[in-house]
């Protein structure tokens, strides 16, 4: 089950890891405080995707944190990840508990209060929900349901929720208010100069310390 840490700050991390200097990224939003790093890229091979996962996850381990993998399981289970992040088009659940055994971590991702239910009873550990306000970092999502919407599904989920979508400093406080267990985050880390201030001041409102 990887560890005992609350989700708190989730980061995603993109191709883009790859690119000098990269890495050096990851290790300050982790340093800042992130709980959880996911590997997110689609347009790799399978074999430089599971190098790529393999670099990643020795490096999150060092911090005592979690590494996920976004859709894709045998990638997941190949790199020896803590877990998998499904979406609506991935391999269904609980297909993915029954190859993953009960100690893999499965996240999947809705933004409606039944489909969090039937996510639960299929096996998954934690839910993506979101977009929570509109986001710049993926193009195709689902409309925004704003804190309304995040609470809905909060309020019908028996698991925690990890919230996604345009989550940043000005806008994380309102997030927690509504319950979520952690926060995915592009954007608010990535795109700023700083991302080890970045990660600070977002995980210290999940009561992570800077480390
Ligand atoms: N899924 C829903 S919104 C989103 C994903 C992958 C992007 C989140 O990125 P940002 O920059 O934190 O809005
Ligand atoms: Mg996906």
């Amino acid at each position: 089950m990887g560890n005992i840490r609350s989700w708190g700050l989730y980061a995603i991390v993109g191709q883009w890891v790859t690119n000098p200097g990269g890495m050096d990224r990851v290790r300050l939003v982790l340093q800042g405080g992130a709980s959880t790093v996911q590997l997110r890229v689609k347009d790799m091979s399978t074999r430089d995707m599971v190098a790529l996962a393999i670099a990643l996850d020795k490096i999150v381990r060092q911090y005592d944190a979690r590494f996920i993998v976004n859709d894709r399981l045998d990638v997941a289970l190949a790199a020896g990840a803590d877990g998998v992040h499904l979406g609506e088009t991935d391999l269904p659940v609980h297909m993915a508990r029954a190859v993953g055994g009960p100690g893999l971590l499965i996240g999947a991702s809705t933004g409606n209060p039944c489909a969090a239910r039937h996510l639960e009873t299929e096996g998954a550990d934690y839910l993506g929900v979101g977009p929570v306000f509109p986001t710049i970092s993926k193009p195709d999502t689902r409309p925004v349901i704003g804190i309304q919407g995040l609470k809905r599904v909060v309020d019908a989920a028996g698991i925690p929720v990890v919230a996604i979508g345009g989550i940043d400093q000005a806008n994380i406080e309102d997030v927690v208010r509504a319950g979520a267990a952690g926060a995915a985050v592009i954007s608010a880390l990535f795109d700023n100069a700083d991302p080890g201030s970045a990660s600070a001041s977002l995980a210290r409102h999940f009561g992570e310390q800077l480390g």
